[in-house]
């Protein structure tokens, strides 16, 4: 299989703790190239642009304010099966269903404030890999 990428986000509450340094080490060990991060807080418009998929949902207004409380990490990740393996290395979204030794399990606070973001399929990688950033960062 050829190589793959993905979008991968630490959300705010990771580096509210400080814990972006040891999630990035994780994907690292896992075997993520990452091609491409920078450092950035959102605004509100940008986080509900890129969260459009759950605006009818109950809790879209608490997690668009929640995604601009802070700064977030935002990279590009690539290997072979990123996309499908960088949601396996995340975890299930609600930290106690996700299994032991990933990201979720170890480090998410909550079902919003779970720490980490990755595309769920081709087509939303090709979506938000773009909206983070431009072709010449990567
Ligand atoms: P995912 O991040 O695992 O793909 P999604 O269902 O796409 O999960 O939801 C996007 C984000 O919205 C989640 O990562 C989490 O931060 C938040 N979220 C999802 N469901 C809930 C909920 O029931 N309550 C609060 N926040 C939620
Ligand atoms: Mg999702």
């Amino acid at each position: 299989m050829s190589k793959q990428r993905t979008l991968g986000l630490i959300k705010p509450d990771a580096l509210e703790r400080g814990k972006q340094g040891a999630i990035i080490d994780r994907i690292l060990s896992k075997g993520f190239k990452i091609v491409a991060m920078k450092q950035i807080r959102l605004t509100k418009a940008q986080a509900e642009t890129f969260y459009a998929e759950h605006a009818a949902r109950p809790f879209f207004g608490s997690l668009t304010g929640y995604m601009v409380s802070g700064q977030i990490v935002a990279m590009v990740l690539e290997k072979e099966n990123a996309i499908a393996d960088w949601r396996t290395l995340m975890g299930a979204t609600n930290p106690e269903k996700a299994d032991a030794g990933t990201i979720r399990k170890d480090f998410a606070v909550d079902m919003e404030k779970n720490s980490v973001h990755g595309s769920d399929s081709e087509t939303s990688a090709a979506r938000e890999v773009p909206f983070f950033f431009s072709a010449l960062e990567y």
